[in-house]
């Protein structure tokens, strides 16, 4: 159901909604297919599409070159808690016009930060109120909520990793806010991307004391929460840098060493971002592979890189062979751990026209679903699978398979492979792989 406020901002365009691929029209999906059911799941509850706010609704294009070029109608009321209740019109009026069921946010993308804490408590309290409301009237929810750590200057040297104690008590407040919000609307996650965790120069850095402390505010953070009755998982989203030179959840594999080292392995997953992977020199897949591993797979931020620059470009997706191949991944590993997929992509700073919001989460949709729909063909009816499980087959009897159980020692390998001489070639057969993928698309 589409929920409009006060004024309608995205006039001219209504509910977008699934005409195949058949289609013309712009405005209309062509591979989403919410109700389709897709190994037993609808489209809508393998993806669980969010829109993040800070993107769609508060990035207006401003580059280190240049201010914003977007001109937001959301935008121009000077009164702070008004400009906010525009800003949730506008998030639910999109929200519900793309058949979505999520957003995201950070704190401070809800309602600008205030001078002091207190009144900065205060105009969350009242924009929650009001997304209260209109989160009744739509059903939207919230897939989860964070705090903005890392754009005040004051979080300049790290926000929980920072060297002096006032920082980290303020990051510390302003998350315990941020909690409470995400609580109140209902969040069913919590995010936790460390922008400012990390270093500039290891000089001035005592990097063992920073990341004892980050493991020290995330235990708080998270039993403050338990106490509170917060039954979701907190995420950790890895990045290696930008804006630190080093960021220390610099990828999946380092993430889940900060999750384990810190004993919060219960209640913490991954959060994965597709550019931030590119960052790392990781596939998107890889990433997702490591998280599934650790059984710590739990939520996506869905965009993509650029294959000639270094930076966090934060495109839409619309690469269909990298998302098919994290899409195997996706469904061999049963899906999301509480999580969905969250656009943290933004529009380019020269598509001005807000119809372009609505085009690049579009295609954005489609290419998860028909990736998704590519990746079930493959795993359904190509030799993909019996040639994987194939490949390992030396593993599934005999000594092979008294080794992966652990029944050998290093003189049996010794022994084995003495009367066995040397190992036959066997093709790793990578271009098949490729070519089935290839033939499925
Ligand atoms: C920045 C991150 C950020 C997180 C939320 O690169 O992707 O947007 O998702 O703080
Ligand atoms: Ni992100
Ligand atoms: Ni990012």
């Amino acid at each position: 159901m589409v929920v409009l406020g006060d004024k309608e901002f995205f006039k001219g365009i209504g509910a977008i909604t699934y005409e195949g691929k058949g289609s013309d029209n712009p405005f209309a999906y062509k591979y989403y297919n919410a109700e389709q059911l897709v190994q037993g799941k609808s489209m809508r509850e393998h993806f669980k599409f969010a829109m993040a706010y800070w993107h769609t609704l508060c990035g207006t294009g401003g580059d280190p070159f240049g201010p914003g070029t977007k001109i937001f109608p959301w935008n121009a009321s000077s009164d702070p808690i008004q400009a906010a209740k525009d800003k949730a019109d506008a998030a639910f009026e999109f929200i519900t016009k793309m058949g979505f069921d999520y957003f995201c946010f950070h704190d401070f993308d809800m309602v600008a930060e205030a001078k002091t804490l207190a009144e900065s408590e205060k105009r969350i309290e009242k924009i929650v109120a009001y997304i209260k409301q209109k989160q009744h009237a739509s059903g939207v929810k919230a897939l989860w909520g964070t705090a903005n750590l890392f754009s005040h200057p004051r979080y300049m040297n790290g926000a929980a990793s920072n060297p002096n104690f006032n920082v980290v008590a303020h990051a510390g407040a302003q998350v315990k806010i941020a909690l409470d919000a995400t609580m109140a609307i209902g969040g069913e996650n919590y995010v936790f991307w460390g922008g400012r965790e990390g270093y500039m120069s290891l000089l001035n850095t005592n990097m063992k004391k920073e990341q004892d402390h980050i493991g020290q505010f995330l235990n708080m953070a998270k039993d403050y929460a338990h106490s509170q009755g917060f039954k979701g998982t907190f995420f950790i989203e890895p990045k290696p840098m930008e804006p630190s030179k080093h960021q220390y959840d610099f990828d999946a594999a380092t993430s889940i060493n900060t999750i384990r080292a810190y004993g919060l392995e219960e209640d913490f997953k991954l959060n994965i971002e597709v550019n931030h992977a590119t960052l790392a020199q990781h596939t998107f897949q890889h990433e997702l592979q490591v998280a599934a591993n650790a059984g710590m797979l739990g939520s996506i931020d869905a965009n993509r890189g650029d294959y000639q620059n270094g930076w966090d470009t934060d495109q839409f997706p619309n690469n269909v062979l990298e998302i098919t191949e994290a899409m195997l991944v996706f469904l061999k590993s049963g899906g999301l751990q509480g999580g969905g997929i969250n656009f943290d992509a933004k529009t380019r700073r020269n598509s001005t026209d807000l119809e372009d919001i609505f085009l690049a989460h579009i295609g954005g949709a489609d290419t998860f679903a028909k990736a998704l729909l590519i990746a079930d063909e493959v795993l359904k009816n190509s030799p993909y699978e019996s040639m994987l499980s194939g490949r390992y087959s030396s593993f599934d009897s005999g000594e092979g398979a008294q080794f992966s159980q652990g029944q050998l020692t290093l003189k049996d390998l010794y022994t084995y492979a003495w009367e066995k001489g040397e190992p036959e070639q066997i093709s790793g057969k990578q271009e098949l792989y490729e070519n089935i993928l290839n033939q499925y698309s």
